[in-house]
C-alpha cells in the first residue's frame, strides 16, 4: 500500500516535471488588440436576427415568441409585475443590450446572439435564484427556426 502511494506520487511529480516552459515563454504577454485595429475587432454574429418576446414577473420568465435566428435579435420584455426586472443573455456578444423594464412597462433591447442555447437571467440580486432563469434557442437559419416551430406545434411568428 505504501509502495503504491509512493508510485502514484512519483508519477504526479513526473507529469508536472514535463511541463517545462519553452525558453522566452516567461516573458511572453497576451496579445493586445487596440480597438479598431484590423483583425482585432470582436467577433460578431452574422445573420438576419429576428425577435424574442417574453413576459417577466415575480419571479419568472414566460417566453411568448422565440423565433430568433443568429444576428441582432430584438428582444421585447413585458413586465407584468410592479417591480423592475431585466433579461440578460449570459455570454451575448459585445455591444448587446440588457433588455429591461420598470414595473408594468415594456422594454426593448437588441442582443447579439450566435446560434445555440442561451441562458437568460434577471440580474437583480436574488431574482435568478427565485426563478428568473430560462433557456432560449437561437437558430442558425430561418429554415431551421421554422422547422423547430413546426415540430413543437408552436407559432413560429415567421
Ligand atoms: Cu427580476
Amino acid at each position: 500500500m505504501r509502495l503504491r502511494l509512493f508510485a502514484a506520487a512519483a508519477s504526479v511529480l513526473m507529469l508536472t516535471g514535463c511541463a517545462t516552459l519553452p525558453e522566452g515563454a516567461v516573458d511572453a504577454s497576451p496579445l493586445v488588440c487596440p480597438p479598431g485595429t484590423e483583425g482585432c475587432d470582436p467577433i460578431q454574429p452574422v445573420g438576419p436576427g429576428g425577435t424574442i418576446a417574453m413576459d417577466m414577473g415575480n419571479f419568472f420568465f414566460d417566453v411568448t415568441d422565440a423565433s430568433a435566428v443568429t444576428g441582432a435579435v430584438e428582444v421585447t420584455v413585458v413586465n407584468v409585475s410592479d417591480a423592475y426586472h431585466n433579461a440578460q443573455f449570459l455570454g451575448a456578444a459585445d455591444g448587446s443590450d440588457i433588455p429591461e423594464a420598470d414595473g408594468n412597462q415594456t422594454g426593448v433591447g437588441t442582443v447579439l446572439l450566435f446560434p445555440g442555447e442561451w441562458t437568460v437571467i434577471c440580474t437583480v440580486p436574488g431574482h435568478r435564484a427565485a426563478g428568473m432563469e430560462t433557456v432560449i434557442t437561437v437558430y442558425a437559419t430561418p429554415e431551421e427556426a421554422r422547422a423547430a416551430g413546426e415540430a413543437s406545434g408552436a407559432p413560429s411568428g415567421m
